[in-house]
């Protein structure tokens, strides 16, 4: 039989032989080793490494069920859905997602360029470093690939092309699910409380009716509104990243969704980095520099992306109805609304929610968990019920003092 004829799943030990059998990458004879370097909650990502010279490649490989809930079966199609976004990604932000060399439908496996020199950004965080660079390249690439994916830049045959291409329904039915749902009401029983919070989150959460209608508006927004091609999990682990230049990459939820659902994920996750820093920094200068970096990021994060939204809107837009005056600030103004809406949602999600953050779940004295997630719980009920009230950075850090302060011990 032919080698690879049929799925499997791989071993580390066995992909140094795929990625040989698949690509002239590594000259016959190396010595090359494989192992497992993934911690995510979906796929296994194997590291294929030059034992002589250590040059690198990574294999990905889908599974046939998600690895935090094996009940939770995700077609493999997701890889599919990968290498194309990524491919498109890399012509509107060229540079910042990584190269893929091969995707293969038969293993449901990509092989792909290995971010050396970058580490995932959640785990520089937690580590308590900060990136100066993160704000502009992060708004460079949601500027270019959500912009220049839309009814506003793109041929509308063209979109609606790319719309059928990239249905993605078990990937959307998880977020539709533990974002958009099981934080409002743990309909499945799977949602992780952290004891000490279970009260507050009853009263804060299950129990408030204006909030869960917000989140169902939220919800079908999510499920109806084909704006743009969007990552749909745009979380600091979707991040590789050194002080030079930054990565982004696991777009494996990706599908034509709100704008703002991948600009709110990046403000909300980096809020958990301020709240870890805050929770488990000791007082001093280079904590006061660490929470500060997290609050300008998060800042300049929304106040970028409105500048870059402006000029790439002028360089690209040529849809007559689209130019209309008045036009682009009323789009505008509705992707600043979702952006804050989808933070609250990630907020809420990540606190108590089936798949939470390291940032919260790492800290262990139990009081500061505690107060840093009901931070996070304040402060994404301000941003989902306020949202048309959110139009620049500061709106945020603002709203960020509100909650600290409505938790200060
Ligand atoms: C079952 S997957 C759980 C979560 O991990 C991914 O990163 C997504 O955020 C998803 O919701
Ligand atoms: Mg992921």
């Amino acid at each position: 039989m032919e080698e690879y004829s049929s799925y499997f799943l791989m071993k580390p030990e066995e992909a140094p032989a795929y990625v040989q059998a698949k690509l002239h990458y590594f000259p016959e004879g190396d010595r090359l080793s494989g192992k497992e370097i993934g911690d995510g909650n979906i796929n296994y990502v194997f590291r294929v490494t030059d034992e002589d010279t250590g040059k690198s490649i990574i294999v990905k490989q889908a599974g046939l069920k998600t690895r935090i809930e094996p009940d939770l079966g995700v077609s493999t199609d997701r890889g599919r859905i990968e290498a194309r976004i990524l491919k498109l990604q890399n012509e509107y932000a060229p540079g910042l997602v990584p190269r893929i060399y091969l995707y293969d439908e038969v293993m449901c496996a990509m092989i792909m360029e290995d971010m050396t020199g970058h580490t995932m950004m959640r785990t520089g965080l937690l580590q308590h470093q900060t990136y100066l660079r993160f704000a502009e390249d992060i708004t460079t690439f949601l500027a270019n690939c959500l912009l220049r994916t839309s009814d506003l830049v793109m041929d509308h045959k063209e979109k609606k092309k790319l719309v059928g291409e990239f249905i993605n329904p078990d990937l959307c039915g998880i977020t539709e699910d533990l974002v958009l749902m099981e934080p409002y009401n743990d309909i499945y029983g799977r949602n992780h409380v952290f004891a000490p919070n279970r009260d507050f989150i009853r009263r804060e959460v299950y129990e408030d009716e204006a909030l869960r209608l917000e989140a169902a508006k939220l919800k079908f927004e999510f499920m109806n509104h084909a704006q743009a091609l969007i990552h749909g999990d745009l979380h600091t682990g979707s991040v590789f990243i050194n002080q030079e230049h930054t990565y982004v990459f696991d777009p494996e939820f990706a599908f034509y969704g709100p704008m703002g659902y991948d600009i709110g994920n990046v403000v909300m996750n980096l809020l958990f980095a301020w709240c870890n820093g805050e929770a488990v920094m000791e007082d001093g200068k280079e904590k006061e520099d660490f929470l500060d970096w997290c609050m300008d990021a998060m800042a300049d994060t929304v106040d970028l992306f409105v500048q870059k939204y402006d000029a790439v809107f002028d360089q690209y837009v040529t849809e007559p109805m689209a130019k209309v005056p008045g036009f682009k600030s009323w789009y505008l103004s509705g992707i600043l609304s979702d952006t804050a809406g989808y933070a609250g949602t990630e907020g809420l999600r990540r606190v108590h929610g089936m798949a939470n953050v390291k940032d919260l779940t790492s800290i262990e004295d139990a009081e500061k968990r505690a107060r840093a997630e009901r931070i996070v719980i304040t402060f994404s009920k301000d941003c989902i019920m306020n949202r048309t009230g959110f139009i620049c950075g500061a709106d945020y850090t603002a709203a960020a003092e509100r909650a600290v302060k409505a938790h200060s011990c």
